[in-house]
């Protein structure tokens, strides 16, 4: 029987709409659909991944049966196993362990947002460990922290042709890491003379290349340029002094925090031109401006949440927040949020406390996220939990690796492959090969799998229902359903933690039978049924304007949800965690020790600056290597600096170069590109899928170019735990052997 059906691709953050012709539970073709979100078939026209799903779905490297480790841990050996016997096994593991170690022996790690995580994150609320590892820190939280604290809630660029008068595009690159809708926009501020378009990056991106102005900063600088920028605005006096008067709180401190931070001090210090920033603080200040940032200053390490505060200061003075046409306060949302979702609220204290965070980042752990939360719930809104308390990787391999302050013994790994993407791979490697259980949930046996206990096969897009939201920081849910029931005996994650904690005694808590079941439960507050939801693809609602001047019942504004009721330019909160009142640039983490450096510059080595990870289309960290259309296009992994500075070294394009930092060395290829001519970009998420599964020694190659090999997690920021992946130094070597990419 042949049937239409709807669904969705989800190899990015977009999950468009498709339909799929289904025959006999297969599906044989798939054609965009555009009467559903994203409703844009430009959008399909430049995505080089769609036409991939196919091959995805069911591919031979595809783990469609659960599998067992039969051989020594690594060795590439394993056995299929039922599903029963696997959830037995792992369960009455799992509690065996939790018995001799205590609940938080258990700990979980995941990536980006290629699922929903709430379901790992209610198993493990109600397993009893808070000791969850993501991404947080390095992506995404920082600027959600900054911004709940400053305004009380998250914000929201809101870029409006005929109002906005500019679009800042600060340490994030559109171009390559969504090179869909956001870009066309952005194409088309570049293309419009009502709007400027400015740039601050250290490359020179495909923005910098259209935009009006491009600032090309030092890696890590970020804080002292904005904090540049408030002081011509403050000394010019173009803030927007009615907002300010009205709702922002410390200005007059902030006026002589910034003082010294003259144009020509931070053009020094930040490696631009001082007029740049004098004009870049007159175009901000001159109308409606919006902005949006990214991984780039997510990423700096010890500044990262100064220069959130920084960026969040610039926005205020100039009045540039919940307007239209700048930032609006995002909406809490009318679907059941994340946090409710995930059951954090389950943890005993005592739970909490064994988190491997406090106190050491006071902010990303159970006690910030309460002091925040008192004040969100102001009005009526709560970040989501798991993500904004996870616990620092630097804790939590200590803890696998020496028992200190308990033994974490166990992990589960979900959409993540930290063995290419968390920092410092040897230190994760070799706390993972001393644990006495790790369960995988991936599609395929990538380099991180290879070291596990199980590896359970997971449903993807097309074999799953999808709700994607914003981490519950916005009224925003989009996806839909499922075309067929997952291949071979593949389980969505859902299913996968739902059956595990039903063997734990956790049933009372996973209700719903299905994924679509919980997701229907999720939406059931809007009033909107699955089906409704379905049938367009989209639960959306726009933020309102101008929230903080609406007036409640007794007839006053309702203000911003913090400590002041304003805007906190002086944070009142910040200082009971022992962070800044006003934002200040930290120091840079440095990966190279005097002798390291010493040592290689005798053999012709250079000690520089560098960018790691920067996105790069078709390539999705470390996914998608294997596919031999993109191979042949982008071959191997590269490093990159600006011509001048090749010249300047003594490399030519083409040449094999050795990267090393005391944690480790990675060897690429040297490319040229346009950038500032102190500072390497080197790529992240190299391995060798194509060579088959993946075991010891060599994992599928994750020893040659995994940038990840020269970084640590080592914590550096007060406030968060931030690591550096960006804004770090590491000594660069030619070396005359080549590597060993190739097309495939
Ligand atoms: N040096 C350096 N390191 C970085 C970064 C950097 O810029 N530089 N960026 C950091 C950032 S921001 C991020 S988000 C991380 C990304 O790091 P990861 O998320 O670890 O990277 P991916 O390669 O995307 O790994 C995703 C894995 O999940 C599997 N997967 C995909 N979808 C699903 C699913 O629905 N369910 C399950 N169970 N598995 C799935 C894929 O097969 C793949 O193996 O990397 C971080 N690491
Ligand atoms: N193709 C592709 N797309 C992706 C991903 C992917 O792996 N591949 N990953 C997804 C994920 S998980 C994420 S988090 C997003 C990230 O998406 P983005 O936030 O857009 O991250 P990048 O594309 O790396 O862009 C970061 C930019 O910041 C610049 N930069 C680096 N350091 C600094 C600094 O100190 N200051 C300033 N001002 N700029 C700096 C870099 O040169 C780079 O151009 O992308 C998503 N999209
Ligand atoms: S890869 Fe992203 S943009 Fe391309 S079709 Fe899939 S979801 Fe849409
Ligand atoms: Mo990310």
């Amino acid at each position: 029987m042949t049937e239409i059906k709807p669904t969705n691709c989800h190899f990015c953050g977009y999950c468009c709409a498709f339909l799929a012709t289904v025959e006999d539970g297969r599906v044989v073709s798939l054609e965009p659909d555009p009467t559903r979100y994203p409703y844009d078939e430009r959008i399909l026209a430049g995505c080089r991944r769609w036409k991939m799903n196919l091959d995805v779905l069911d591919g031979p490297r595809r783990v469609n049966y659960p599998i067992k480790r039969a051989g020594e841990r690594g060795s590439g050996e394993w056995e299929r196993v039922s599903w029963d016997e696997a959830f037995d096994d792992i369960a009455g593991r799992l509690t065996g362990l939790r018995e001799r170690y205590g609940s938080g022996t258990l700990a979980s790690m995941i990536g980006g947002p290629h699922a929903s995580f709430w379901p790992l994150h209610r198993f493990m609320s109600l397993f009893g460990s808070p000791n969850n590892m993501g991404i947080g820190q390095i992506c995404w939280n920082p600027r959600i922290w900054m911004d709940a604290i400053t305004f009380g809630w998250t914000v929201e660029a809101d870029i409006r042709f005929g109002l906005t008068r500019a679009l800042f595009i600060w340490g994030t690159n559109p171009a390559q890491s969504d090179n869909s809708a956001f870009w066309q926009t952005i194409r088309a501020v570049g293309a419009s003379d009502d709007m400027a378009l400015v740039c601050v990056d250290p490359r020179y991106t495909q923005i910098a290349a259209i935009a009006d102005l491009w600032l090309p900063v030092k890696p890590g600088t970020d804080c002292t340029l904005a904090l540049a920028m408030l002081n011509v605005i403050v000394s010019e006096g173009l803030e927007d002094a009615e907002f300010v008067g009205q709702w922002c709180h410390g200005f007059d401190e902030l006026v002589e925090h910034v003082r010294p931070y003259t144009p020509e001090y931070a053009g020094a210090f930040c490696g631009v031109d001082p007029q740049d920033i004098v004009k870049v603080a007159r175009l901000f200040a001159e109308g409606r401006t919006a902005l949006v940032s990214g991984r780039g200053i997510d990423q700096v390490g010890k500044s990262v949440a100064p220069t959130h505060r920084a960026i969040c200061c610039l926005r205020a003075v100039t009045g540039n927040v919940d307007r239209e046409g700048s930032c609006i306060l995002a909406e809490a949302s009318d679907f059941t949020s994340e946090v409710d979702f995930e059951l954090s609220d389950l943890l005993t204290d005592e739970q909490k406390e064994l988190c491997l965070n406090t106190p050491f980042a006071p902010l990303q752990c159970f006690e910030g996220y309460d002091l925040v939360r008192e004040q969100t719930e102001k009005l009526g809104r709560r970040l989501p939990m798991r993500y904004m308390t996870s616990a620092s990787p630097d804790l939590v391999l200590k803890a696998m690796e020496t028992g200190e302050p308990y033994r974490v013994s166990a992990l589960i790994v979900n959409a993540t492959n930290p063995l290419l993407t968390y920092a410092d791979t040897n230190r994760v490697y070799r706390a993972l090969m001393g644990l006495e259980l790790i369960v995988v949930l991936d599609y395929y046996i990538t380099p991180s799998a290879a070291v596990a206990d199980y590896v359970l096969p997971c449903a993807g897009a097309i074999e799953r229902p999808i709700f994607q939201i914003h981490g519950g920081v916005a009224n925003t849910g989009y996806g839909g359903p499922a075309a067929v029931e997952p291949y071979y005996e593949r389980k969505t994650d859902y299913d996968i933690f739902r059956e595990l904690g039903l063997r734990l005694g956790q049933g009372q808590h996973w209700p719903d039978e299905t994924l679509a079941d919980a997701f229907a439960t999720q939406l059931a507050p809007t009033g909107w049924s699955w089906q409704d939801y379905c049938a367009i693809g989209i639960y959306h609602v726009p933020p309102a304007p101008e929230k903080h001047a609406m007036l409640r019942a007794d007839g006053t504004p309702q203000g911003f949800a913090t400590t002041s009721g304003k805007i906190e330019l002086a944070s009142e909160l910040l200082p009971k965690l022992g962070g800044q009142r006003l934002p200040e640039q930290g120091p840079f983490m440095r990966l190279c020790s005097e002798g390291l450096v010493a040592r290689l510059s005798e053999r012709g080595g250079h000690h520089v600056e560098m960018l790691t990870g920067s996105r790069k289309q078709p390539y999705n960290a470390s996914m998608y290597l294997d596919n031999p259309k993109f191979r042949a296009r982008t071959p191997g992994p590269v490093v990159e600096m600006s011509e001048a500075m090749a010249e300047n070294l003594g490399f030519a394009a083409g040449d094999t170069v050795e990267l090393e930092t005391d944690f480790g060395k990675a060897r690429f290829t040297l490319a040229l590109a346009p950038m500032r001519d102190d500072v390497i970009n080197v790529d992240y998420g190299w391995w060798h899928p194509e060579r088959g599964v993946p075991h010891a020694p060599d994992f599928g190659g994750i020893w040659e170019s995994n940038v990840n090999t020269l970084t640590s997690c080592e914590m550096q920021e007060q406030l968060i735990g931030t690591w550096a992946y960006n804004a770090i130094d590491c000594m660069i070597t030619k070396v005359d052997d080549s590597l060993t990419w190739d097309t495939i």
